[in-house]
This record gives C-alpha cells, sequence and structure tokens, in this order.
C-alpha cells in the first residue's frame, strides 16, 4: 500500500492536511494509497490479546486455521487484529467517517468504488483522466481495517485526511464501539447479496489466487453450517439489517442484485446517505452516468490500476484482476445443483424469520 512512484503525486488537499495533522473536513476523501505511505510505517503485528486468541475455539478450514470470536470465524492469522480493532479503541472516529461493511464477494469492491467516486466527485470529477479509479484499485483507495490492525499499521488512518471511507468484512459487533454504538456519527454502508453466489464467487476467487483448495461441497457446507470466513452469513447481515432498520441514517443497507438492475438509483441513493446528493445541474451534466459508467465492471476491469498487481491482506496476496469476474445474478444455477440452492435457501429463510428481511 506504498505510495508508489509514478502513480500520481497525493492529492494536494488531502496531503495537506496529512501534513498537518489535521482533522478538517475536505472536499471529498483522499485515495488511500495517495494519501499515506505504508511503506513508511514498519509492520508491528499486535503482540497484546495472544492469550485471548489461544483460548479461541479453533477449526481447520482446509488448511488454514479459523478461530471463532465473539461467535464469528475469522483467520488464525488475522484474530490479533480482529480482537485489536474490536477492544483496543485503536480507531478513534471522526465526523464524515464512512464505513463500508459486506460478507466478502457481496460487491465489496464496487461499493468501493462507488462510494469514492460519489464522495469524491468534486475534487475527482469521474471524467477526469487522472482519476483516483484509474490508477488504483478500489480496494487501494479504502482500506480494509481489519488488514491495517492484521500488520499495525492501523495509526496510517490516523494520516488519512477526512472525509474518510474504510471498508471491514467484520460483523457490526465486532467493529470498535466507537463506530458500531447508536451513538457513533460514523456512516455505514453495508452490501448483501445472494449467498449462493457469493459462495460461488468466493470459490472462484480462491482457485483464481490458487489458495488452498476448497472443494465446492466443502465451501457449501461450511456457509451452510455456519462455519464460513465471518461467518455465520446470516448473523452477519442481520446485525447490520437490524442496526438499519433502527436507525436507516446511520445504516445503508444495499442489495447486490437492486444494484446491478439500476445501478443509477443505488448511487442517488447512497450520495443521499453520506449528505452529498447529487444537485440538479449533476443530473443534468450527466455526473451519475459518468459515476456509473467509470465504476461499472467492464469499465474498472480495463483501467490500468486494475490490470495487473495484486492487494496485500496480510499472510494472504490476490490478484486485482481476480476480483472482476461476470459480476451477474444467478450465476450459482452453473454449480449447484437446484437441491443445494433450495438447501442454503431454506436454511436463510429460517435464519432471517421475523427480521423483516428476505433474501
Ligand atoms: P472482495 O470481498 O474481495 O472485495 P467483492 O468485490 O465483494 O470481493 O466480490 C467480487 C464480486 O463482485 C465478483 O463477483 P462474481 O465472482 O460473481 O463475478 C465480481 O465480479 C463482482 N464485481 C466486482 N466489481 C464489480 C462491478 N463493478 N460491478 C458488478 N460486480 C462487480
Amino acid at each position: 500500500m506504498a505510495n508508489t512512484a509514478g502513480l500520481g503525486e497525493p492529492h494536494a488537499a488531502g496531503a495537506a492536511a496529512a501534513r498537518d495533522g489535521q482533522v478538517q473536513v475536505q472536499q471529498g476523501p483522499v485515495a488511500f494509497k495517495d494519501a499515506v505511505d505504508a511503506d513508511a510505517v514498519p509492520a508491528r503485528p499486535p503482540t497484546a490479546h495472544g492469550d485471548v486468541v489461544s483460548a479461541l475455539p479453533v477449526r481447520l478450514y482446509h488448511g488454514q486455521p479459523m478461530r471463532r470470536y465473539q461467535g464469528f470465524w475469522v483467520f488464525d492469522s488475522w484474530a490479533r487484529g480482529v480482537v485489536a480493532m474490536h477492544r483496543g479503541g485503536g480507531l478513534v472516529p471522526r465526523a464524515g467517517d464512512v464505513v463500508l461493511a459486506s460478507l466478502p464477494k457481496s460487491g465489496t469492491t464496487w461499493l468501493c468504488a462507488l462510494a469514492f467516486a460519489a464522495m469524491a466527485r468534486r475534487a475527482c470529477p469521474p471524467a477526469s483522466p487522472d482519476h483516483p479509479l484509474r490508477r488504483l484499485n478500489p480496494h487501494d483507495c479504502v482500506p480494509l481495517l481489519e488488514t491495517l490492525f492484521t500488520v499495525g499499521r492501523d495509526t496510517l488512518l490516523d494520516q488519512l485526511p477526512s472525509p474518510r471511507i474504510m471498508s471491514t468484512h467484520m460483523p457490526l459487533s465486532l467493529l470498535p464501539a466507537t463506530v458500531a454504538g447508536g451513538n457513533s456519527s460514523t456512516k455505514i454502508i453495508y452490501i448483501c447479496r445472494d449467498q449462493k453466489d457469493r459462495l460461488i464467487s468466493t470459490w472462484h476467487f480462491r482457485r483464481r489466487n490458487d489458495l488452498p483448495d476448497l472443494s465446492l461441497q466443502e465451501a457449501y457446507d461450511a456457509v451452510c453450517d455456519g462455519t464460513c470466513f465471518a461467518g455465520p452469513v446470516w448473523d452477519h447481515i442481520l446485525e447490520y439489517w437490524a442496526a438499519s432498520s433502527a436507525d436507516p441514517s446511520r445504516v445503508l443497507f444495499l442489495r447486490y442484485e437492486q444494484v446491478l438492475r439500476d445501478p443509477a438509483s443505488a448511487l442517488r441513493r447512497l450520495a443521499r446517505f453520506v449528505g452529498r446528493p447529487f444537485s440538479e445541474a449533476e443530473e443534468e451534466g450527466g455526473v451519475v452516468g459518468e459515476i456509473v459508467g467509470l465504476c461499472s465492471l467492464d469499465s474498472l476491469r480495463g483501467q490500468r490500476g486494475n490490470a495487473g498487481g495484486a492487494m496485500q491482506a496480510t499472510l494472504m496476496e490476490f490478484s486485482h484482476e481476480s476480483l472482476f469476474r461476470k459480476g451477474v445474478a444467478g450465476d450459482w444455477r452453473n454449480h449447484l445443483s437446484a437441491e443445494m440452492g433450495e438447501r442454503l435457501d431454506s436454511i436463510m429463510r429460517e435464519k432471517l424469520a421475523g427480521s423483516g428481511l428476505t433474501l
């Protein structure tokens, strides 16, 4: 996550705020990779909480140990970072903070791109040839909180100028209370996806990145029995759903399938939610369409920032290219039997019963 030479100058306003160490609301968010020099901060994985982690239940997820912390499964290699993030008070909220939350493979990359482009549009118009999303992967614009805590680089968040956009795959209850609590000023945008498609997307992603092979049956079983990464998935979804139902001005609940059907409407909702609705002049000027176009799957896949390279996720490395596959609803039918689909649907129906949410 270094501010690599050749990627352009750091955003001027953001760089000034970072230099002065001031907390002030800028015109728009600054891409994380432009704002901070991660390589200048030595990785210092947390040494605390070892006793907490070693006492947690453990299971192997195809060769990778996973721990269950507060009811949710996380990679053993991330567990200290997750505990540090949850308990440590290392994330000091600021006015204007936005956190993008999701289970992996729910449309996170797309949401990062849409939220960044919408919030940054005054400083970085979507048509600009040097727009950060043309030269950086969306995950380089929006840092994943738990990986920063896992490598002990969470202090970089202090260098990120306001307004900050951050992302997480953790459930709401594992975010620091200052972020997750009902009185927090942090705005949270959650994106949820059909679990059958999310499962297939995860399975492909692991294969594309040569992660320890996981048969489709094993991957399916782990989602169904609640032991996949960040699962049980129903509890993950329900926590954000309940918070959104309780206070829709604090937690926006999006559905991947709805965004696919009508990205412009989802983008308008998102912009209103973060307090930056599109003006009439912007609507007439086609800014909504420009952002939707910039953030589309084909556009992002073709941008120079995504042509090669990989994102570092602590002990794992994921190719940028592997984040962009089909981007459709219903691909599960090409991989799962109708019976497998129905079984997972019925588990989800049962777990979500009474919540008012149907997937
Ligand atoms: P992450 O959790 O590792 O960040 P995430 O972006 O949530 O991954 O999921 C990747 C999925 O989103 C892929 O779905 P698929 O495997 O079913 O195809 C990917 O294709 C899809 N995706 C990525 N970018 C976009 C986009 N701009 N529009 C629509 N779908 C997208």
